[in-house]
C-alpha cells in the first residue's frame, strides 16, 4: 500500500499530552497495586530515578539518567542497586503500553510521578534521554555508602555538582520508604508515614533521640521513644556537621521551603548528563491524579 502524501508513519513525535498519558498510567498502577511494602511502589520508584541519575560524574561527564544502563547486569547487580528490579519490573508494562518512550525517560518520569502522587511538590520534567548499550554502564562505587561520614557524602555529591544545601534537600527523600535487610542490610522506615512526602524526616532527626540499635545488622540508629524508626549513619551526619545542619533546621521548620528546594534539586538530579536538544522551556509539570 502506498503511503505517498503522508508523513513517514513510523516517526512519532510525542507531545506533552502523550507524556501526560504515561504519567497517568504510572499513577493508576500506583493506586491499583497497593499490595507492596507500606502500600505503594512509590518509594522504590523514587529510588530507581535517583540511582539511575546519581552515577553522574561532572568531570568525565559519564553516568547520569541518560542511558538507563541499570538494565544490564554489571550495573543492575551493583550492591547499591539491590531491590531496584522491583521498580524496573513495575514500569515495564508501561513501557510496553507506550513503546515510544525510552527507559531512561520512563524511570525519571516514574520517580517524578511517584513524588507528586505521594503528596510531594510539583516537579518539572522534560523528555530527551536515550537508552544506551552495556558499554555505558558506570563502575561500581558511584552511589553513596550509608555507613560513611560527611567527607564521603560530600565526595559523592560534589562529584555530581551539588553543594551542601542540595545534599540536605535531596536527603529529605528519606521521608519516603524504608530499608530492607535483604537489599542494603539496614532495616526500617525513617518516618511514620513512609508513603507520604513530608518534611518529617528533618523534624524527626531533630526532635527524637537517636541511639545505636543493638542488633547483628550494620550500624544504624533507632529512635529512643518508639524504637520503630531508623536513621542511617549518613542521615545523622546531617545534624552533626555544621555545613549541613542549618538546612536541616530550615527544612524542619518550614515544609514549603523544603518542598521548593527539593523540587528544584531533584529536577536537576534527573537531568544530570542528559544531552537535551530542547531548552528549559520544554520542562512541564504534569497534572496530578485527583
Ligand atoms: Zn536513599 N537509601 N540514600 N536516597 N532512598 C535507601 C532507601 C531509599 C542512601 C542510602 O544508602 C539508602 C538518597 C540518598 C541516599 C531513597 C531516596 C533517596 C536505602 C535502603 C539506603 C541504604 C535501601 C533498601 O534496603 O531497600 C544514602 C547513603 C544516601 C546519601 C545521602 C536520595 C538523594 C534519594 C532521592 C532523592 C528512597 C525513596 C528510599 C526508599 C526505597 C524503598 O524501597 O522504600
Amino acid at each position: 500500500p502506498s503511503t505517498s502524501g503522508q508523513k513517514n508513519p513510523t516517526i512519532f513525535t510525542p507531545t506533552t499530552q502523550d507524556y501526560q498519558k504515561v504519567y497517568d498510567a504510572i499513577a493508576k498502577k500506583l493506586i491499583d497495586e497497593d499490595d507492596y511494602d507500606d502500600g505503594s511502589y512509590g518509594p522504590v520508584l523514587v529510588r530507581l530515578g535517583w540511582h539511575s541519575s546519581g552515577t553522574y560524574d561532572k568531570l568525565t561527564k559519564t553516568g547520569g539518567s541518560n542511558g538507563a544502563t541499570m538494565r544490564f547486569a554489571p550495573e543492575g547487580d551493583h550492591g547499591a542497586n539491590a531491590g531496584l528490579k522491583a521498580a524496573r519490573d513495575f514500569l515495564e508494562p508501561v513501557k510496553e503500553q507506550f513503546p515510544w518512550i525510552t527507559h531512561s525517560d520512563l524511570w525519571t518520569l516514574g520517580a517524578t510521578c511517584a513524588i507528586q502522587e505521594m503528596g510531594g511538590p510539583d516537579i518539572a520534567w522534560r523528555p530527551g534521554r536515550s537508552d544506551r548499550d552495556v558499554a555505558y554502564c558506570t563502575p561500581d562505587g558511584r552511589l553513596p555508602d550509608a555507613s560513611k561520614g560527611s567527607d564521603h557524602l560530600r565526595g559523592i555529591f560534589y562529584r555530581m555538582g551539588f553543594n551542601d544545601q542540595e545534599i540536605v534537600a535531596l536527603s529529605g527523600a528519606h521521608a519516603l520508604g524504608r530499608c530492607h535487610t535483604d537489599r542494603s542490610g539496614f532495616e526500617g522506615p525513617w518516618t511514620f508515614s513512609p508513603i507520604t512526602m513530608t518534611n518529617d524526616y528533618f523534624k524527626l532527626l531533630l526532635d527524637e533521640e537517636w541511639d545505636y540499635r543493638n542488633w547483628n545488622g550494620p550500624r544504624q540508629f533507632q529512635d529512643n521513644k518508639t524504637k520503630t524508626l531508623m536513621m542511617l549513619p549518613t542521615d545523622v551526619v546531617l545534624i552533626k556537621d555544621e555545613g549541613f545542619r542549618p538546612h536541616v533546621d530550615r527544612y524542619a521548620k518550614d515544609q514549603e521551603e523544603f518542598f521548593k528546594e527539593f523540587s528544584e534539586v531533584i529536577m536537576t538530579l534527573f537531568e544530570l548528563g542528559v544531552p537535551f536538544e530542547s531548552g528549559k522551556e520544554a520542562r512541564n509539570v504534569f497534572r496530578r491524579t485527583e
